[in-house]
């Protein structure tokens, strides 16, 4: 099983594409989550990571993946192996 990290926050319309992908997949469940705006230091982390402050950002064992339509491609291709 792949550590999985959600940086979003909920009314972002891209964060929602991977929201809706990972209730899809049957990954809710997976995922912890860190709401960026309830949560400061998230922001800061994501910023230093990635030089980026956007979401939605999923890191995979640690590593970043930014872009909504990439991430649930990926959650729908990795979906199996990930349950
Ligand atoms: N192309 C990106 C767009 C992501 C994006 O623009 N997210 C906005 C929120 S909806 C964002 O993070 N803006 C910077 C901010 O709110 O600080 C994607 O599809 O993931």
């Amino acid at each position: 099983m792949k550590e999985l990290e959600l940086y979003y926050f909920p009314q972002c319309p891209y964060c929602q594409v991977v929201l809706s992908a990972l209730r899809v997949t049957g990954l809710e469940q997976s995922v912890r989550y860190h709401d960026i705006h309830d949560e400061p230091h998230s922001k800061e982390k994501l910023i230093k990571d990635t030089g980026r402050g956007t979401v939605p950002c999923l890191y995979i064992d640690g590593k970043p993946m930014h872009e909504s339509r990439d991430i649930a491609n990926w959650l729908h291709k990795y979906a199996k192996e990930l349950q």
